[in-house]
């Protein structure tokens, strides 16, 4: 019989839904070594947690996340909350043993990430940093086109990631709906909650980032905070743009901002490499662009590849060849690849020492913008 995996939620916001929903799909479509129990749900309002628990089946709720990480039934800690609390929680839980699955980005800044990994590999305990696109079939499939040499010598990697919920200056900074916004609970702005995604996967595909030249900008200088009811200067960046080398001696563009009307989580990266190039869209998720100069020239062209057949990443777990699956199957994917990794007594990629890699650069980025000059990043 498949042994029991005793999981705890600590946070029933967007990104809780995304990770309870895979811990109910994912029996249903991998062969996975637990099968994983919906024990606590942990949230700030007792009524809201309740009423999640209940909608996702959660056994039991508390507002006290400090119940789940001592409770000694609770195998697997889940933290799915603001960025200010994943330092305290994470570093908590280590100590208790528990397994980690982590949002990202995994701390609010450098040190707190430092703190954490040294919690994580003294007490061996394995984790993972929720960097969810890495598993978009399409994305998993551009990582073994480069890993196969299909592109050759690589020049460019460039990437961007677009959104526009945030031009509207009456949009509050601060409490449970928009606490990105919030410096104190973010951490920072897109730097940290969009471009960490991007760096997450270009370094996965591409190496280490070595120098950054960044600029950022605040459009919206004050906002009202949800919590305190005044107006606050915004401490987060709305935009942030940066230029960089990678370690292999291609160079890096990245953009983000949400700023960019008409686009809602545009995600985007090309690669270019000496024999072929890779694009691909977060809002056309199945289908990755590639050109291959190795064809004959009066049929070469950017192709579209559906990456939905069963040789394809991920894919022969899901439906036929043709029907194509989406997000939530990003943290389906996750959840299989951590509990596989669980059963080793292994930590899964990205693990909370690739993330402070990823927190390196974001900081490399945001003190290249406030400095005006070209910045190294740290080793990790
Ligand atoms: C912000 O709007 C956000 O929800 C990020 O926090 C997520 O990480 C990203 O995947 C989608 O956008």
């Amino acid at each position: 019989m498949t042994k029991k995996l005793n999981v705890g939620l600590i946070g029933y916001g967007f990104m809780g839904r995304t990770h309870s929903n895979a811990y109910r799909r994912v029996t249903n479509f991998f062969d996975v070594p637990y099968e994983p129990v919906l024990q606590v749900v942990c949230g700030l309002v007792e009524a809201e947690a309740k009423a999640f628990a209940e909608r996702w089946g959660y056994k039991s709720h508390t507002t006290d996340w400090h119940k789940v990480v001592e409770d000694e039934n609770i195998d697997v800690v889940e933290i799915c909350v603001p960025n200010n609390l994943h330092a305290e929680i994470a570093i908590a839980a280590a100590k208790a043993g528990k397994a980690i699955c982590c949002e990202k980005p995994l701390a609010l800044n450098v040190p707190q990430a430092e703190q954490m990994v040294k919690a994580v590999e003294e007490s061996g305990v394995p984790n993972l940093v929720s960097f969810n696109y890495r598993r978009v079939p399409a994305v998993t499939l551009a990582k073994q086109l480069i890993d196969e040499g299909r592109l050759g010598k690589i020049f460019h990697y460039r990437a961007n990631f677009l959104q526009d919920w945030t031009i509207s200056a009456k949009v509050p900074q601060g409490g449970m709906a928009t606490w990105r916004l919030d410096i104190k609970a973010a951490g920072s702005g897109v730097t940290g909650d969009l471009l960490a995604h991007c760096i997450d996967t270009a370094m996965w595909h591409n190496g280490p980032i070595t120098d950054v030249c960044a600029m950022t900008e605040t459009f919206v200088k004050e906002r009202m905070h949800a919590e305190t009811g005044k107006v606050e200067p915004v401490g987060i960046d709305d935009a942030c743009t940066f230029l960089c080398h990678y370690d292999n001696g291609s160079l890096g563009n990245f953009e983000s901002t949400r700023y960019a009307r008409g686009h809602k989580a545009l995600y985007t990266f090309e690669i270019n490499g000496e024999k072929a190039s890779i694009a691909w869209d977060l809002h056309d998720l199945h289908r990755l662009s590639y050109f291959d100069h190795s064809d004959q020239s009066i049929v070469r062209g950017w192709r579209s590849i559906h990456v939905t057949d069963s040789d394809m990443p991920y894919m022969d777990k899901w439906w036929v060849p043709g029907l194509q699956i989406g997000y939530e199957h990003t943290f389906v994917h996750q959840v299989a690849e951590f509990l596989q990794n669980l059963a080793e007594g292994k930590s899964t990629s990205p693990d909370f020492r690739e993330a402070l890699a990823t927190q390196y650069v974001c900081d490399a980025v945001l003190t290249s913008a406030k400095n005006k000059k070209w910045e190294t990043v740290k080793k990790p």
